[in-house]
């Protein structure tokens, strides 16, 4: 049940209906087929939707019994109340200081929106937003997020795998790597009238990385529509991995065969590497990656490896040294 575990955190205190509904459909089709029946199924839309109607039954009732919970459920990670984390953000497009993104993207101009999927793959294609989320299930996932500043939150995302999208354009043989970018726009985004980063922000993952399961496109967050200041339509969402990797407001993704550059490598490669796994173990050159502070709490708290799913993710660096590939 690898992502029963991954998906840990209880959705009781999420109030919408539908929202909590559509969370125990996903916890229903991790149950009753697996991961590696998930992998399979993430790109067959019409047998996806039969399966998993049938795994929300299944998980109603294996949800409900006591002592079904992974190890790392229950208290402690409940879900971060919403206002901290869309008034808290990091978003430099929009200005660097936490309280700015909220106030400068008010306008930004989520529509109409492109996405373009090119490089390595057999159906490259520019899609209206629309129209590139519409053949996949979005679905609630809540997930722990840890900034490598060391601040953290428990978010009720709404999103698809990343490896619906990868799936449907053929990566080719020699596909290796998936770059994703974000909007350049310095009309809109007062941040990239600035050089603070080298704009447009750009971010990679290697291809299995992209395509394990936990891996997401967001288009939404505590049952509603993603809040520009938290990368409207459309961001990543990579919860074993540090914050800056869920790269906002993606307008391309393109498949290479060499490891793509990233925005913050580029700006300081010492600081900020290609992998930027959460490990507590291995600390930032100018802080301790120990502990971390949820937003809202006072107290700090352990940071755990792979943000806590070290057990679904662990494998894809099997053999690798983390303190190397940092
Ligand atoms: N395009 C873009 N994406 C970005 C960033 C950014 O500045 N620009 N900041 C990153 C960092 S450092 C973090 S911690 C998260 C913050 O996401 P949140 O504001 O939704 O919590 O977004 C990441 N994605
Ligand atoms: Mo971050």
């Amino acid at each position: 049940m690898l992502i029963r575990k991954a998906s840990d955190i209880p959705a009781s205190e999420i109030t919408p209906e539908a929202v909590y509904i559509d969370r125990r459909r996903f916890l229903g089709r991790a149950a009753g087929i697996g991961l590696a029946g998930a992998l399979a199924l993430a790109g067959c839309d019409a047998a996806d939707a039969g399966a998993s109607n049938a795994g929300a039954v299944a998980a109603g009732r294996a949800g409900d019994g006591a002592g079904e919970e992974g190890p790392e459920a229950g208290p402690g990670d409940e879900v971060t109340e919403e206002r901290r984390v869309t008034e808290y953000n990091n978003f430099y497009e929009f200005g660097t200081d936490k309280s700015e993104p909220a106030e400068n993207a008010k306008h930004f101009r989520t529509r109409p929106w492109t996405v373009a999927v090119e490089g390595l793959v057999a159906k490259p294609a520019v899609y209206q937003i629309e129209d590139f989320v519409r053949p996949s299930k979005v679905e609630e996932r809540v997930y722990r997020f840890r900034c490598v500043e060391a601040w953290s939150a428990v978010i009720p995302w709404l999103g698809f795998p990343l490896a619906d999208v990868l799936r449907r354009a053929q990566p080719l043989g020699s596909a290796r790597y998936v770059e994703l970018t974000t909007l350049h726009d310095p009309a809109q985004m007062p941040g990239q009238r600035r050089a603070v980063l080298d704009w447009p922000y750009t971010e990679g993952l290697r291809l299995d990385e992209a395509m394990h399961p936990l891996a997401i496109l967001s288009t939404g967050m505590y049952g509603k529509t993603l809040p520009n200041q938290n990368g409207a339509p459309l961001r990543l969402v990579v919860p074993w991995k540090y914050g800056f990797k869920s790269i906002k407001s993606v307008v391309k993704l393109r498949v290479t065969e060499r490891q793509p550059e990233t925005a913050w490598n580029k700006a300081n490669p010492d600081e900020y590497g290609f992998y930027s796994n959460v490990n507590p173990e291995v600390d930032h050159p100018r802080w301790s990656q120990a502990k971390e502070r949820r937003l809202g709490e006072f107290r700090k708290r352990p940071t755990l490896p792979f943000n806590g799913y070290a057990a679904e993710v662990g494998r894809l660096y099997a053999g690798m040294d983390l303190r190397k590939n940092y």
